[in-house]
This record gives structure tokens, sequence and C-alpha cells, in this order.
């Protein structure tokens, strides 16, 4: 290819780029950040065992008018992340699937220790005490809600 042909190479990919842009005028799929949900008090208490499951915790108040269900959570630096809960079975209590968490309008959902969480599998060395880790809520529709959670030792108050 010579000079000219790779100008007017360049020039037809910087018109496309343009293309996409005007196009992104449509309603996007998935929206990053839901209107009306607050986080706060995020916050994931690492393991005392270095790679073993961390747990997040944070207060989410919804305002917002359209109800939703969160179905699923990620968190930056570990392999996967769940939502869990505490529940009795074979009576005893333990960790277990929270499934789809309902939110509407008014309602304040606390994530806390021995209750709700969001466990976060195979954490990276990365993240470490006095860090911040992002975590993702993924909501029914499929659109996202990112925050920081701050990153606290095993032994940290929670
Ligand atoms: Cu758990």
């Amino acid at each position: 290819m010579n000079i000219k042909n790779l100008s007017a190479a360049v020039l037809l990919a910087s018109s496309f780029t343009l293309t996409a842009c005007g196009g992104a005028e449509e309603a996007p799929v998935e929206v990053d950040g839901i209107p009306g949900l607050e986080i706060s008090d995020a916050r994931m208490v690492l393991n005392a065992v270095e790679g073993n499951p961390a747990a997040v915790y944070f207060e989410a108040n919804y305002d917002g008018d359209r109800p939703f269900s969160i179905r699923a959570a990620d968190v930056e630096g570990a392999s996967s992340a769940m939502l869990h809960t505490y529940g009795e079975w074979n009576l005893e209590v333990q960790m277990m699937d929270a499934g789809m968490i309902p939110m509407k309008k008014g309602d304040t959902v606390s994530f806390k220790p021995g209750d709700l969480h969001v466990m976060a599998m195979e954490p990276s060395a990365d993240l470490k005490p006095g860090g911040k880790a992002e975590v993702t809520l993924t909501i029914s529709g499929g659109d996202k809600h990112s925050f920081d959670a701050e990153i606290l030792a095993a032994g940290d108050a929670r």
C-alpha cells in the first residue's frame, strides 16, 4: 500500500468512527448506573487466608420509579462473585445463593455480616487493605451499577 492509499484508508476509518458516534443516540441496551439507586458504606472484608473468598457489604437505597431485581454481582480482581445470604439448611445456618433481590421505590437493602453479601472468589493479591475494589451489580434487564468498596483486612471492624 502506498502513502496515498494509506491516508485514504485512515480517512475512511475515521469517517466510520464518526458514523459509530452518531449512531450512539439510539437507546443503549445496558446503562451504567441505575437512576435513583444509591450505595453507601461499601466495604470488602478480605479473608484471613490470602486468596480465600472476600465478602462485600453495603447499603442500597432506591428512590427510582421502576422496580427491579439485583440478579448478579461482579468484583474487579476476583475470578467470580456471587450474591449470598445465610439460611438454615439441614438444621445448620449456612451460606446460600440469595437469588434475585427485589427493590422498589423507598426500599433499603442492607448487605451485612451474617446476612446478604457479595462473595468475591479468588480475590487478586492486588486487592489490599486500604485500597478500593470496584463492585458492579447487574439488575434484571441487564443494566449495571458500579461503585467502589473500601478494602478492609480480615480483623478490621466490619
Ligand atoms: Cu458467601
